[in-house]
Formats: structure tokens, C-alpha cells, sequence
């Protein structure tokens, strides 16, 4: 990259108060010479895109930065509930227990040896939404051995009817039964029924963009789930435990549900349910500005349904196709672009609406008033800015 176009990046990554951290490499193909980013007047001063510090540090995404398909290692947002435990790769072994024929203590060198499966998955956390700058989103390509062959080679005994994955990460944390509250040391847990655990899409990932897991991400091991929220890609993936019962954890069944009415027969039934497969979503990434012209890009997400159509409005007017990049996948999140012809001076709302194949349409924030638990927000995300 020539000095000029360095300066002119710099100057649009100052003006999103990014100025001082110098240029990641990864941005640079972000602008074209000429291109400026106009800055969204809706992010607060203080937003952060670094690992914060703590018992449980966490980071989100500055979706203002995507400038490709593959959100960088040391980009990818990070969450969980228990801090980051540290697993010794030399001694790590992925325990595989209960409803098996054949249990495993399988080790890191061996579970490479069985497979090199590549998904590009995009993921985002139940939680996030509009209210954090939808922040807590990422993308990236993850390898390893395909759950179904590890499952498939343990040999699955015919009563096996749900599927647990573990973390190495555990706390004592209140079990609540009716009026007594139990403190128990619990590990983080997620299930999958059979069926779905034998679906061909579920990986045991070894691997993120090429390297090692990171640390955050949940080094040496972690699952994922393609087309699911992030709550399903356990991380640190300690061991795999096979059962007939339904498994109710913490994290499956009390923190991660949602509480939504819905219209039955005429009536409003609050339906309570659990957090799988994500639900439709797009939002606007960023605004740049090249001669007369802006830019438009953003991301969206899908189940793994094919996206039908993503439009964009500029404050009152028409919904407008964007472009899909060619670049997405099934499981990827699915970047796009739309080019806003002459914005005029002032002060705009741009807002984006994905649709996917089976007709399922982003809702509003008021369509998902009877959504009385905050996880699941896949409303559209009105956007502000003004043109100079
Ligand atoms: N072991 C473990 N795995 C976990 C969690 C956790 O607390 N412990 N949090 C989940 C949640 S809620 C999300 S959104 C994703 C976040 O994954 P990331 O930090 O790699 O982005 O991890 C999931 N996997
Ligand atoms: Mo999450």
C-alpha cells in the first residue's frame, strides 16, 4: 500500500476513533484510493473492540472493520460464562463416555489424524443486537473431524438419545429446583439429540483460519454447530457424554431459552423454547463515501436456509435490493453491498431486511414485542449517519 492511500486510511480509521492503534494489515484492502468512511452517529464514544481484562474476559467484533470473509483470529468476538480454562494441549484428551459401545480417551495428535474437514461457519451469540452495535458476531473457517465419525466409530448403543458436550470450563454455580437452590461445581454443557448430532454439519474443530485455536475460542477443541447460535459451539470441548434423558443444564435449559407469546388459534401462548438454529438477521456494517456515491456493506445471517433477498431503505423511502457477495457459503455469514446513489447533505437512517428461502422475513423491533426475553433479537437495526 502506497503512503497516500496509508494516509487516507488513517484518516478514516481516526475519524471512527480507531486512529491511534495504528493499521491492522487486515484493513488495508478495505477502502479504495478516494474512499472515506463516514461515521455512523449511533456508536457510543466509548465502544471497544479489545479483549477486556478479568475473570471472564470478553470481546466484540467492530463490525465498522470487516473488510472481508474471514474474521481475523485476534478479531473473532469472544463470551462465555466461566472464564478461559487452560488446557494443556500435550496432556489434552477428548473423553467420549456413556451410551457407547466403544468409549475413547482420544488425544490431540489423534483426533488430527482423523480428519481435515474445512466449514466456513459464521456465527452469532443469542444475545447480540442492536443494543451492543451487533458486536458479538464473527466468521470463520474452522477444521476438524466431523461429529458423526467419532460418534459413528464409539458406536452409538441403541437407546443413545441425547448428546452432551462438556467444557473444561466449570464453576460452582446455583442449580435451582423449585424453592431450593443447590451450589454444585458444574462444567458449561450442551446437548444435541441423536439426530441432530448425526447430521453430517456438526465438526469437532481443531482448527480456526488455519492455526490453532485461539485461547478465547477455546483452545485445543471446540464444537461447532453450523447454522446454530454460538451458545452451541462448546468450547474447550473436554469430553462427550452420551445419554437416554433429556439433558436440562444451566445453559441449555434455564439461561438460554427464550420466553416469546405467540399467536395460537386466535390466542397469545407464551411457548417457552430453546436456543438452536439462528434466525434470520442482517445488519449494516458500514458506510464509505467515493466521489457522489456511498457504499453500503453489511452482513447476514441464516440457519443455513439460502438467503431469498437482503434489502436496503434510506430513511422513508423504497426497500432496495443489495448484492450478495460471492464469496458467502451456506453456513458463512453472508456479506453484502448496496451502492446509495447521491446521498443527500443531512442526517439519513439506513436500515437492511433479509429474507431467506422458506419466506422468513428479519422482523422489526416492534413485530417481536410479544418477545419477552432479550436473546434471539434478530430485529432490523435502524442505522444513523449524516452526510457532510
Ligand atoms: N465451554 C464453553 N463454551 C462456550 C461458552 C461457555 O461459556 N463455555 N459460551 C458459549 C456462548 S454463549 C457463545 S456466544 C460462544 C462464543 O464463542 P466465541 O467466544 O468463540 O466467539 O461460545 C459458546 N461456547
Ligand atoms: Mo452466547
Amino acid at each position: 500500500m502506497d503512503n497516500s492511500r496509508r494516509a487516507i486510511l488513517r484518516g478514516s480509521l481516526a475519524a471512527l476513533g480507531l486512529g491511534a492503534i495504528g493499521i491492522p494489515e487486515w484493513a488495508i484492502p478495505v477502502l479504495a484510493q478516494g474512499e472515506t468512511v463516514i461515521p455512523f452517529t449511533d456508536v457510543p464514544q466509548n465502544y471497544s473492540s479489545t479483549l477486556r481484562a478479568g475473570a471472564n474476559p470478553s470481546r466484540n467484533l467492530d463490525i465498522r472493520k470487516i473488510d472481508g470473509p474471514l474474521t481475523p483470529n485476534d478479531q473473532f468476538f469472544v463470551t462465555q460464562h466461566l472464564g478461559h480454562p487452560a488446557v494443556d494441549a500435550a496432556t489434552y484428551k477428548l473423553k467420549i463416555s456413556g451410551l457407547v459401545d466403544r468409549p475413547k480417551a482420544i488425544a490431540l495428535d489423534q483426533l488430527k489424524s482423523l480428519g481435515a474437514t474445512e466449514v466456513v461457519a459464521g456465527f452469532e451469540c443469542s444475545g447480540n443486537s442492536p443494543r451492543g452495535i451487533e458486536g458479538l458476531v464473527s466468521n470463520a473457517k474452522w477444521t476438524g473431524v466431523p461429529l458423526r465419525k467419532l460418534l459413528t466409530e464409539a458406536g452409538l448403543k441403541p437407546e443413545a438419545a441425547e448428546v452432551v458436550f462438556l467444557g473444561a470450563d466449570h464453576a460452582a454455580s446455583d442449580v435451582e429446583w423449585r424453592t431450593q437452590k443447590f451450589n454444585l461445581d458444574q462444567q458449561f454443557g450442551r446437548s444435541l439429540t441423536r439426530e441432530q448430532a448425526l447430521m453430517p454439519d456438526p465438526l469437532v474443530a481443531y482448527a480456526m483460519n488455519g492455526q490453532p485455536i485461539t485461547v478465547p475460542n477455546g483452545f485445543p477443541v471446540r464444537l461447532i454447530v453450523p447454522g446454530w447460535y454460538g451458545v452451541a459451539n462448546v468450547k474447550w470441548l473436554s469430553q462427550i457424554h452420551v445419554q437416554e434423558d433429556r439433558y436440562l443444564g444451566n445453559y441449555e435449559a434455564r439461561w438460554y431459552r427464550t420466553v416469546k407469546g405467540e399467536p395460537i388459534d386466535g390466542e397469545t401462548k407464551y411457548i417457552e423454547t430453546a436456543i438452536s438454529h439462528m434466525r434470520v438477521k442482517s445488519a449494516i456494517a458500514r458506510v464509505t463515501k467515493n466521489g457522489a456515491d456511498a457504499k453500503v456493506l453489511g452482513f447476514a445471517l441464516t440457519d443455513g436456509t439460502p438467503i431469498k433477498t437482503i434489502e436496503v431503505k434510506v430513511d422513508d423511502g423504497p426497500w432496495q435490493p443489495a448484492t450478495l457477495d460471492p464469496s458467502n457459503t451456506k453456513y458463512s455469514w453472508k456479506l453484502f453491498t448496496y451502492v446509495w446513489k447521491n446521498p443527500p447533505p443531512g442526517e439519513h437512517t439506513l436500515v437492511s431486511r433479509a429474507t431467506d428461502a422458506k419466506g422468513r422475513v428479519q422482523p422489526t423491533a416492534a413485530d417481536l414485542a410479544e418477545k419477552k426475553s432479550f436473546l434471539e433479537d434478530n430485529s432490523q437495526f435502524p442505522r444513523k449517519l449524516t452526510i457532510a
